[in-house]
């Protein structure tokens, strides 16, 4: 253990090794080392948590592991939003850490936007485990000092920081529950998601819905991001219309 009392997580192998112990010439070798980043962090992931991550890799199953064109489109209009904003902020929770943080941390050094470490399932051991995982990659995250509460939630799940979420015009909150997607929009952010499921409540009440993997959308976001190259004018639900009718199929004919 730490100093601090908690155990150094995920890198405390070394993160070489979660690389290490994957067959490298395995098919589905970036599925297996997200599950392996996952089970490594366990500590600090909710046990829902693995099960979102199942839902959400069944979804990229039949959108065919890439990133589709409407994707694409929803990746620049997230861009725009975010050179746009005066207090951008990146909520991360357990499962977002254990994937990206390094994707997330590279994102908040481009964007200028503010990391806050924000749970539903929330408890002060996996707010400081967490935190100390994106200190790990050079980000000072808020989330430990919540002295705000997002209106309409009860109980843990409402906390956040003034500094943070509270006074953020423009709030990047990948896989998030649909009931705090909701209260975040009616607290008047601009509510940008990344959720691999176009029919759930957060994809359906966002303003910006990136339907594909977290990891494999966050660079691109950066890139664009970087490049100054957005997209003004997007309409949300034509875009996640065009993701469920063109790209969702039923993989026939690819290789399995
Ligand atoms: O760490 P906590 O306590 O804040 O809890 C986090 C979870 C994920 C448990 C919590 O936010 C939750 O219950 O989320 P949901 O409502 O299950 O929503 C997660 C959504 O993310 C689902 O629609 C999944 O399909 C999607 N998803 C899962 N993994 C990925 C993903 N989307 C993009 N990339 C992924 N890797």
């Amino acid at each position: 253990k730490a100093e601090d009392g908690i155990r150094d997580p995920l890198w405390s192998r070394g993160l070489g090794d979660v690389y290490k112990r994957q067959p490298k010439d395995h098919p589905r070798y970036k599925s297996l080392l997200a599950r392996e980043k996952l089970v490594d962090a366990s500590e600090f992931v909710a046990k829902q948590g693995l099960i979102a991550h199942g839902r959400g890799e069944a979804f990229d199953y039949l959108l065919g592991e890439q990133t589709c064109l409407p994707a694409l489109s929803a990746i620049k209009a997230a861009a725009s939003a975010l050179i746009e904003a005066k207090n951008p902020v990146i909520s991360v929770n357990g499962n977002v850490v254990a994937l990206a943080a390094r994707e997330v941390a590279r994102l908040s050094e481009i964007s200028g936007a503010k990391v806050e470490v924000n749970l539903f399932h929330r408890t002060p051991e996996r707010v400081a485990g967490l935190t100390k995982m994106m200190k790990k990659v050079g980000i000072d995250a808020l989330g430990a000092n919540a002295d705000d509460k997002i209106p309409g939630l009860s109980s843990e799940r409402a906390k956040c920081c003034s500094d943070g979420i509270g006074s953020a015009d423009v709030v990047l909150v990948p896989l998030e529950d649909g009931d705090r997607c909701e209260a975040l929009v009616n607290m008047g952010k601009k509510v940008i998601t990344i959720d691999l499921n176009p029919l759930s409540r957060t994809a359906q009440t966002a303003h910006i819905t990136i339907v594909d993997e977290l990891t494999r959308c966050l660079p691109l976001l950066s890139d664009f991001v970087k490049e100054k190259n957005g997209l003004d004018s997007f309409n949300n639900k034509q875009c996640l219309t065009a993701v469920s009718y063109t790209h969702l199929t039923l993989p026939t004919n690819r290789e399995v």
